[in-house]
């Protein structure tokens, strides 16, 4: 007896947000407070990587995450997001019978993180963007990257960003469906090659706050994040846009930096507050500050070097050109000679292949 199995493999890269996402207007659909943009790693970087099966063979659908089974039916936002795959591939098994049924049958999801999984490094970006892509592959649905982009947002938000490389604005949208909020490209990785990351481990261990959680009790509990949603993020986009249109290093850096400093600042205006960022978080935004003064007053014609970003999470991420790069990962491991020992480095580029 031989049974038929459909099978797909996809990998998704995670992004990093220079403006940040945080708050919903629908925690349903993940629809945000704020519109954000991002950097998406190239795919040989950090990465999620996504096996999805279908066979007849299968008993009910499962999913390991790591290695470790996670129960789908206890988890909405995976449901939301298979669910909307299978009836799509429904519509079009109805459509043309030619097609096999495969709609029908159990779903096997076997999902691995090449990085820590919930330290705040975008784990659950990469982890949806790669279901929905990989589901699209097997169901070999007909989907354009706004329509996959807008159901991983479903997914998680910030999974919308993920689908694209380069530099990925996600535009919040005004309608209550969510289907004008999604992810555009603003420019490819080819357009601004030189531009390099370094994400510093600080911490792996799992986040105490989850994103989810966190954003929920700023948006009840702050007042600082109505003057964000309202007076910092519209024009922080656009002046983000045109520095990266630019290639102003200058305002990419600056702008980075603020948005970083004012999301960890709406964090602690939350109620309790909430701290990602640690002693050592706070170090590192020191030295930034020190190593682009100390190079400007060397007579370097750039205000920034590096630019330092925090997402939920103590680890840093530095933006920095790659003639630069050397230079500030050798301050970077002489100031924190701990990390540099426990090879805590990593480097990454952005001027690879498209997802
Ligand atoms: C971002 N973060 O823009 C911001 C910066 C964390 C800090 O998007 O609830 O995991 O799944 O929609 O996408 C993390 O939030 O939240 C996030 P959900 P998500 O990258």
């Amino acid at each position: 007896m031989s049974l038929k199995v459909y099978e797909a493999t996809c990998t998704a890269p995670i992004n990093i947000a220079v403006i940040k996402y945080w708050g919903k207007r629908d925690t349903k659909l993940n629809l945000p407070t704020n519109s954000s943009l991002s950097v998406t790693l190239s795919q040989d970087d950090l990465h999620t990587k996504t096996t999805c099966r279908v066979s007849p063979d299968l008993k009910d659908d499962h999913l390991w995450l790591n290695g470790k089974e996670e129960i789908i039916a206890q988890n909405k936002r995976l449901t939301n997001v298979i669910n909307e795959m299978r009836a799509q591939r429904k519509r079009m098994e109805e459509n043309d019978n030619s097609l096999p049924k495969i709609s029908d049958y159990n779903l096997h999801i076997c999902s691995n993180n090449n990085f820590p999984t919930a330290a705040g490094l975008a784990s659950s970006a990469a982890g949806f963007a790669c279901l929905t892509y990989t589901l699209a592959t097997l169901y070999q649905l007909q989907l354009d990257n706004v329509q996959l982009s807008t159901i991983a947002r479903t997914g998680s938000g910030s999974a919308c960003r993920s689908l694209q490389g380069g530099y990925v604005a996600w535009e919040m949208g005004e309608k209550e469906d969510g289907s004008d909020s999604h992810a555009i490209q603003v420019a490819t990785r080819e357009h601004w090659p030189e531009m390099q990351a370094i994400i510093l481990v600080v911490n792996d261990t799992k986040k105490k706050t989850s994103s989810t959680l966190g954003m929920q009790h700023t948006v009840a509990t702050s007042p600082l994040i109505q003057h964000r949603i309202k007076h910092v993020v519209p024009k922080a986009m656009e002046d983000m846009k045109k520095a990266i249109l630019n290639k102003d290093f200058d305002s990419f850096a600056e702008i980075t930096m603020r948005d970083s400093n004012s999301f960890h600042a709406v964090c602690a205006d939350t109620f309790p507050p909430i701290y990602y960022m640690n002693d050592i978080s706070r170090a590192i935004v020191n030295a930034v500050h020190d190593y682009n003064a100390a190079k400007a007053a060397l007579g370097s014609a750039q205000k920034y070097t590096v630019a330092y970003t925090f997402d939920a999470g103590p680890n840093a991420v530095l933006y920095v050109e790659k003639k630069d790069a050397n230079n500030v990962l050798g301050v970077i491991s002489r100031l924190f000679p701990a990390a540099a020992d426990n090879n805590i480095y990593e480097r990454f580029t952005f001027n690879e292949k498209e997802v």
